[in-house]
């Protein structure tokens, strides 16, 4: 066992990666749940400057990833028992299925329901930006159940890979090879994509402001708690690369309402 300080600008993600020199994302987060377990850390994304940690050696027996990270798993097909055995919820359908079938028509994806409608029909909307988050916390968090491995109420670069193919296979069946590699592509950049904090995970925050963003990604850049197969491909479109001026907005309007419904500013969340 050896203690280390936590200094400014480090948080437990890069302490625990380069003090076992881990490459793969999955032992590094069970590595920050299993540190953050021993010091009675319970939000491990959040630590300070000055705390004091102490960490058991480094046994040199971890590093199962190679030096290429993240980037080895995406040749990968293996998929999470967790994904395989979920239902898919009607926004993973409605995602699928604007996804594999350009031609179809899709209904919009209701996020809000009743509750948000009545109340800016009889309420003046005086709750509806409560209700909206709430809603899209849940959507969230539905979309997360679905692809979080380790439990840590988050979706890893990893999780998200190998989630994608998983559900993708459980609607339409077995992926040829070429789709499946560049589905799990898509899914890596989409991961980073929606990873304000870059944490190198995708919490219900984050995912609940990508929400947001998509359902306002049309002409009138209004959010109506609908999400409609073209806001939705729209949106996908960000995903490929180079990022282009207009993913590079949305991003913007994803951190603004990241900051207006939580009070935080990821990118000073990131700095810690
Ligand atoms: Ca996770
Ligand atoms: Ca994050
Ligand atoms: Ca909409």
């Amino acid at each position: 066992m050896s203690n280390c300080t936590v200094q400014s600008g480090q948080n437990l993600w890069n302490i625990v990666r380069d003090r076992y020199k881990l490459t793969n994302n999955t032992d590094i987060a069970n590595k920050v749940n299993e540190i953050a377990k021993a010091n009675h850390i319970s939000n491990p994304n959040s630590i300070f400057a000055g705390k004091a940690l102490s960490l058991p050696e480094a046994t040199g027996t971890n590093t199962l990833g190679d030096s290429k990270g993240i980037a080895s798993s995406t040749g990968s097909t293996t998929t999470t028992e967790e994904a395989k055995t979920t239902p898919l919820n009607d926004w993973t359908n409605a995602c699928a299925d604007s996804v594999v079938n350009p031609n179809k028509e899709v209904k919009p994806f209701d996020m809000v329901g009743d509750e948000f409608r009545n109340d800016i029909k009889n309420n003046g909307g005086a709750k509806a930006g409560e209700i909206y988050k709430q809603k899209a916390l849940e959507t969230a968090k539905g979309e997360i159940a679905l692809f979080d491995e380790n439990k840590d109420g988050a979706i890893s670069p990893e999780e998200q890979v190998k989630g994608d193919v998983a559900a993708f296979e459980k609607k339409f069946g077995k992926l040829a090879p070429e789709d499946a590699k560049k589905g799990q592509e898509m899914s890596l950049r989409a991961n980073v994509f929606m990873d304000l904090n870059k944490d190198r995970k995708v919490d219900d925050k984050e995912y609940a402001a990508f929400l947001y963003a998509m359902d306002s990604n049309n002409k009138g850049d209004t959010a109506n708690g609908q999400i409609t197969k073209e806001e939705y491909t729209k949106t996908s479109s960000y995903f490929e690369q180079p990022l282009t001026n207009e993913a590079g907005t949305f991003r913007g309007k994803m951190r603004s309402c990241y900051k207006s419904f939580f009070g935080i500013d990821p990118k000073a969340q990131s700095a810690q």
